[in-house]
């Protein structure tokens, strides 16, 4: 099977991506636009991409809001309080049917590889055991990482540490941390050196909840960061929400930036998520309670943008569109000027592809796996501008998801 008449980014022209089977196996220049075969995908001169990518998602809680209640304060804490009583009352069936039903709403919109953050603070482990059921039963549709994340803290929830210890020999993929909400700081530094420690120990990535809250003395990020410098395992540790960051003052940030740079570390921001959570204690002037996006992205580091939820106990909205983040994104830490907005799909693609550790498994190159998208729009700029799509999905070769767009008939 061929891709015809695809536009690359960053590259001029136009290109045929020959796909044999499951890899690609050329991607030659056209010498003008070609008139479809049969079993061609005409890209029509719009742009061609590897998939998107959900770096960031909690499956275990999605499409659960309102049960048993609704979050009033729209606070994360009350989030995590309405969840405690939710999670009581899931079973291995509920797990598995709506993180199988919040897939298919990611693959509709043309992603393909998702990190879910699933809560560990369970004596039973029950979304955990369903999760790496569900790891295999979509292998078809995406690749899934499962991270052990302990919602309700390690060293602050009864046998923290050995279910942490235990996900993983089940066979969780990331080790995760909520350090910011452990009771005490020192439990949240010691929280930090065990999943370093057991990260380390079994092989696994790390990605931690860190610092999101608008408290600005939350400073878990310094510590997360020179554990990574000092085992050298910077690329294999990412920092999730980071809020507080957007608190710091510049002479911290000044300080703190220098050391992110030795480590090396990934983040994401979640910016739809944290603009409704945080801010919350606030009056007027109200702060934002995002990361420092476009100042991590300057200083070299790398940030990509997740989604969080889908109608949860922290965030109501939702529909697996990761380009609605990416606009609001954008929007929230100023990242419409030019240059920004023309390499904007980097936040959803390749940057996500190194904070998922995806390596050759990701990429238009040839010899990597046929997966790709043909989007609804010639380049970057255009994408976020007409609040673009992507319009076929394929996967291994074959085609996964096509979407046809709306038509509009004007009449004068
Ligand atoms: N749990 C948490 O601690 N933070 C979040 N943003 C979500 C769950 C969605
Ligand atoms: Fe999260």
């Amino acid at each position: 099977m061929n891709v015809i008449n695809a536009r690359l980014r960053g590259k001029d022209g136009l290109y045929r991506i020959v796909l044999d089977g499951e890899r690609i196996a050329a991607i030659d220049l056209q010498p003008g636009p070609f008139t479809p075969a049969r079993d061609d995908i005409d890209a029509a001169q719009n742009l061609v991409t590897p998939p998107f990518i959900e770096p960031h998602i909690h499956l275990d809680a999605t499409l659960t809001a309102g049960e048993p209640r609704w979050n009033m304060s729209g606070t994360l804490f009350e989030g995590i309080e309405c969840w405690a009583e939710r999670k009581a009352l899931t079973t291995h069936e509920d797990i598995k049917t709506r993180a199988k039903k919040t897939l298919g709403m990611l693959v509709d919109h043309g992603i393909q590889f998702v990190r879910t953050h699933v809560d560990v603070t369970d004596p039973n482990l029950t979304a955990l055991k369903a999760m790496v059921e569900v790891r295999d039963e979509v292998r078809h549709l995406v690749d899934l990482q499962i991270v052990a994340f302990p919602q309700e803290g390690i060293e602050s929830y009864a046998n923290g540490r050995g279910l942490m210890t235990e996900a993983v020999a089940i066979g969780a993929d990331v080790v995760g941390g909520i350090p910011h909400f452990e009771n005490t700081r020192e439990h949240g530094v010691a929280s930090v050196e065990f999943l370093m420690d057991l990260a380390e120990r079994s092989g696994c990535l790390v990605d931690v909840h860190c610092d999101e809250t608008d408290d600005a003395q939350s400073r878990f990020l310094e510590v997360l960061a020179e554990q990574a410098r000092v085992r050298g395992m910077g690329a294999r540790v990412t920092a999730s929400h980071t809020v507080a960051m957007g608190s710091y003052d510049n002479a911290y940030c000044y300080k703190l930036f220098r050391l992110l740079k030795q480590a090396d570390i990934n983040f994401v921001s979640c910016p739809t998520e944290s603009i409704h959570l945080q801010g919350r204690f606030d009056t007027f002037p109200k702060r934002r309670g995002v990361t420092r996006v476009a100042e991590l992205d300057r200083a070299g580091l790398n940030v990509c943008f997740g989604q969080d939820s889908i109608v949860d106990p922290w965030y109501p909205l939702g529909n697996g569109n990761i380009l609605r983040i990416l606009e609001a994104g954008l929007h929230i830490c100023h990242m419409l000027g030019y240059e920004d907005i023309q390499r904007s799909l980097d936040l959803v693609t390749v940057n996500s592809a190194r904070t998922l550790n995806l390596g050759e498994r990701y990429g238009l190159e040839v010899g990597r796996p046929a997966n790709l998208l043909v989007l609804s729009a010639p380049d970057d700029y255009e994408m976020i501008r007409s609040q673009g799509q992507a319009l076929v999905s394929v996967r291994g070769g074959k085609v996964l998801m096509r979407r046809t767009p709306a038509q509009v008939q004007r009449f004068a």
